[in-house]
């Protein structure tokens, strides 16, 4: 062969072993703990892990629903964990980081990824915390103007409504109080209906919890309810009174009764953690906390859903709130968990 062949059949070797087609395969299961559909934080972490499979072909994405019974979670991740086909297991809620370090002990090799859970330490796992401190006081905030304001479903009562799935510590000691004291920062005279369905699916239940609060005067109503939220937003649509949605901006599910989104940037920290771990610089053992200043909590106030519906009164105020919160000049603390 002629040098100049051989240099060339070099250059082609050399190509062909960097192509990232060529790398290994890497298989990546999310855990969906719950049901995707409806339920703003699982859809982001699906469309966050499925952007990074765009970049890396040589990683395939299986995703596993777990369903609405909690008492099955643990055994359906010990399955998935025993197949040991997972480079990493993707999950996310507040529960996920206790169930994953159970099932981890009879399977040390294996790998997590919890969002929207805390674990610190662990070296199997890495986590990511939204301060849902900051995104309950945006809600507030702006519940708090809208109930004061003189939008046509205000009512003459300062009362703002929560309603819940379910208990547990990251919406009772933070969401709940972040909320509180947004609308207390708003008129301290503003009072909470707060109530709690019980599941993330009963939509019938979310209404009738929606309807017997507004009957009590409240005029705006967080829901932080996955699938049942449907129902709260459909009874609040239908008396012209106003939801706060948590999460996602889902303005367009119903214009002009969502009249606000605290939401976490789920989707760019599920990017931007899956890319790492594919490219082996992920922090295993490391748990962050990611806040407003850093942009994964944020209102969203640049959709034309909410500038149009919702008047300059109240924007302007919530606009002063969220300049302080993007700029770092107001933060506010996560209490321990
Ligand atoms: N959020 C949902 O949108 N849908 C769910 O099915 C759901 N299930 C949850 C189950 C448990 C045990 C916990 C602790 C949280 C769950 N979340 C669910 C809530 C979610 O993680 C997050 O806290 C809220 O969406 C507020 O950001």
């Amino acid at each position: 062969m002629r040098k100049s062949t051989v240099s060339l059949v070099i250059a082609v070797l050399a190509v062909l072993l960097a192509a990232p087609a060529f790398a290994a395969p890497v298989s990546i299961a999310i855990y969906v703990p719950g049901v995707a559909a409806g339920s703003p934080l699982y859809e982001q972490m699906v469309s966050g892990a499925n952007k990074v499979a765009a970049e890396f072909p040589e990683l395939t994405l299986k995703v596993v629903e777990a369903g609405f019974n909690q008492a099955e979670w643990p055994e359906k991740m010990m399955s998935l964990a025993a197949t040991g086909e997972y480079a990493f297991i993707l999950t996310s809620n507040p529960s996920m980081p206790a169930i994953c370090a159970e099932v981890g002990k009879s399977f040390p090799k294996q790998k997590f990824i919890c969002m929207d859970g805390y674990l610190a330490g662990n070296p199997q796992f890495y986590t990511l915390m939204y301060n849902q401190v900051e995104q309950g006081y945006m809600a507030g905030y702006l519940a708090g103007l809208v109930t004061k304001s003189t939008m046509k479903g205000a009512t003459p009562e300062l009362k703002v409504g929560a309603i819940v799935a379910q208990e547990y510590p990251a919406l009772t000691k933070e969401m709940i109080p972040g909320y509180t004291q947004g609308f207390k920062a708003v008129d301290a005279g503003i009072t909470l209906d707060y109530r709690v369905i019980g599941n993330w699916w009963d939509a019938n239940k979310g209404a009738d919890l929606a309807n017997s609060m507004m009957d009590a005067g409240v005029d705006v109503i967080l829901s932080i309810a996955g699938g049942a939220g449907q129902g709260i937003i459909k009874a609040a649509q239908a008396r012209g009174r106003y939801v706060v949605y948590f999460d996602s901006n889902a303005y367009a599910i119903a214009p002009g009764t969502i009249v606000g989104c605290a939401t976490l940037d789920q989707e760019r920290a599920v990017y931007e953690t899956v890319k790492k771990a594919m490219q082996g610089t992920l922090a295993f053992g490391k748990a962050d906390v990611v806040n407003s200043k850093a942009g994964y909590v944020d209102f969203a106030d640049k959709d034309p859903l909410y500038f149009k519906n919702v008047p300059t009164s109240v924007t302007a105020k919530m606009a002063d709130v969220m300049k302080k919160f993007r700029s770092g000049a107001l933060s506010l603390p996560v209490p321990p968990m």
